[in-house]
């Protein structure tokens, strides 16, 4: 985790350069170097917590008040907080390549926040909340105090816009995300550790329909061994320089 970045090879440069369609895939990694825990690994939220005691249907009818706490101290944090330059460097990206998808498992907002358009969020956004009784959309629910749990004005329970384990993923997102990935000519795969599916099922559907895939991540992860490149190394120091070698081409062109 501590040693420097590896160079990035001009084979791989080279490859980039000549995409037409791009898909950055991302995951919780993105955001750890704007002070947002991931999930797993010595520093992740859930080495305190079992997932299944927070991101689950059954946890939130178990322990409503719990799991709201859990979202209140994230959004706490998550409001703290600024981009990167990772989001930044995939913001800057959509200059260099104007057919350009973020698609995101966060549901921190980041890459909107850095200026990227085009961004699908998979497991939905911490900002919006929604009715579980009548469906009304909260887009700023009130947080509630400690230990309590908002309400509609139905009466019904307010839940977090997001998605747990054993849910589906919202339905327009996940196509347009399989749409992207199915035609890109790059997919770049960073800061997830690619075990939470079916997002995780698309590295090899963009490989399996000719993609180049490249994976940035300090550490190795399932997806390792067939990405086509990995890039070793915290994506806040690797995709400005991608950005930047890209770039660089680029404009000689
Ligand atoms: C850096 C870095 C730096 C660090 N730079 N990198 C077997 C049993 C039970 C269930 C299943 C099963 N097989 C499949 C399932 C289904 C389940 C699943 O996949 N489980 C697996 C864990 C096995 N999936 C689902 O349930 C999904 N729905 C579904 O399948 O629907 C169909 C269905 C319906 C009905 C019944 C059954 C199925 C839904 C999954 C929803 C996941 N939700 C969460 C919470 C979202 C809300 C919230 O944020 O609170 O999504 S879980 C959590 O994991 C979150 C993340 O988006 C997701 C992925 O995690 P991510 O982003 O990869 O983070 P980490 O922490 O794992 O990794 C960080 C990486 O960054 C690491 O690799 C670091 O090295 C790296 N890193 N610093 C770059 N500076
Ligand atoms: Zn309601």
């Amino acid at each position: 985790m501590n040693q420097p970045p590896q160079e990035i090879p001009r084979g791989l440069i080279d490859q980039c350069v000549s995409a037409r369609e791009v898909v950055a895939f991302t995951g919780a990694g993105v955001s750890a170097e704007s002070g947002v825990p991931t999930f797993r690994g010595p520093e992740g939220i859930w080495t305190k917590f079992k997932p299944e005691e927070l991101a689950s249907m059954d946890a939130f009818m178990k322990n409503p008040a719990l799991v709201w706490e859990w979202y209140a101290h994230r959004r706490t944090i998550i409001g703290a907080v600024h981009p990167n330059p990772a989001h930044v460097a995939l913001a800057e990206m959509e200059q260099i390549f104007p057919r350009m998808t973020v698609v995101t498992q966060n549901i921190d907002n980041l890459h909107r926040r850095a200026g990227s358009k085009r961004v699908f969020e998979l497991h939905g956004n911490i900002e919006r909340s929604y009715c579980m009784q009548c469906g009304k959309a909260y887009p700023d629910v009130v947080l509630p105090e400690r230990g309590s749990v908002p309400k509609c004005t139905c009466g019904g329970t307010i839940r977090p816009d997001v998605v747990w384990f054993g849910e589906m993923l919202p339905e327009e997102e996940w196509e347009s995300s399989v749409a992207a990935t199915t035609s890109a000519d790059l997919f770049l795969s960073i800061g997830t550790s690619a075990i939470v599916y079916p997002a995780a099922s698309l590295p090899s559907l963009a490989r399996r329909n000719g993609a180049v895939v490249v994976e940035v991540n300090p550490e190795p992860t399932p997806l390792t061994e067939t990405a086509d490149w990995f890039l070793q190394g915290p994506a806040g120091e690797i995709l400005p320089e991608l950005h930047r070698r890209i770039a660089s081409i680029k404009k000689k062109a």
